[in-house]
């Protein structure tokens, strides 16, 4: 492998719970009384307009898809009020270590995130010095598990997708790993269901590097 390209959210950093709160207010607004943490589970790696999909889903109301737009908005303002508090704190245990020996072995550091929000994410937590290119919800028009977010930061890295592989915590970043050729490493709550390539907890819990740089 020559590049490792990052999915953020639930990866490198820890942005779920504000996702999570802001979505919940929105849902209150809407009179949503029953979305749950579990709910948010399923808005994991899934885009702005799907995850609005399913908090709708748990009301009886049928909005247009003007309606619809307006209030992915609106969700999208309460989070980035939240992101103005983000910190290096939200970088995730291992992150940085990893990032440190990947740069060491000359391997390019890509991220892969359908969140438009990345740029603001990758500043604020003061992740952006490590990451040689970024591919992010602005430069695409197919959510994961389309492949096309892996495929633009393969193309940005200048890399062949078979010396790329992805970190991801979704099954939708699994999936889109797999349809753009590159093998994949699966972390997170549900590491051992994505489906990956290979498998771990957390990056603070990968002991063999060499095997998933081979
Ligand atoms: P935004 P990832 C995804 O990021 C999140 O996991 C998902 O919950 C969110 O709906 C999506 O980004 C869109 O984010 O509303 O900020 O554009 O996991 O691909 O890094
Ligand atoms: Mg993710």
């Amino acid at each position: 492998m020559k590049g490792v390209i990052f999915d953020l959210d639930g990866v490198l950093v820890s942005t779920d719970e504000l996702h999570y709160q802001a979505w919940k207010q929105l849902a209150d607004e809407l009179g949503i009384v029953n979305f749950t943490k579990e709910d948010n589970e399923k808005q994991r790696g899934v885009s702005r307009m799907e995850s609005l999909e399913i908090v709708l889903s748990k009301g009886n109301t049928v909005y247009s898809e003007k309606e619809k737009e307006m209030l992915a908005e609106k969700k999208n303002n309460y989070y980035k009020e939240l992101l103005q508090e983000l910190t290096d704190s939200a970088v995730l245990s291992g992150v940085k270590e990893t990032l440190k020996f990947l740069k060491e072995k000359g391997i390019l550091i890509g991220v892969g995130s359908v969140s438009k929000n990345t740029p603001v994410i990758l500043e604020k937590t003061g992740l952006l010095e490590w990451i040689d290119q970024v591919s992010c919800g602005l430069d695409i028009t197919k959510s994961k598990p389309d492949p096309e977010v892996f495929l633009v930061a393969a193309q940005k890295l200048e890399l062949p997708c078979s010396e790329c592989l992805v970190v991801e915590d979704s099954a939708a970043g699994i999936t889109a790993a797999k349809a753009a050729g590159m093998k994949s490493l699966g972390v997170g709550p549900f590491y051992q269901e994505l489906g990956a390539t290979y498998a771990a907890r957390g990056l603070n819990d990968v002991h063999n590097w060499d095997e998933l740089l081979a």
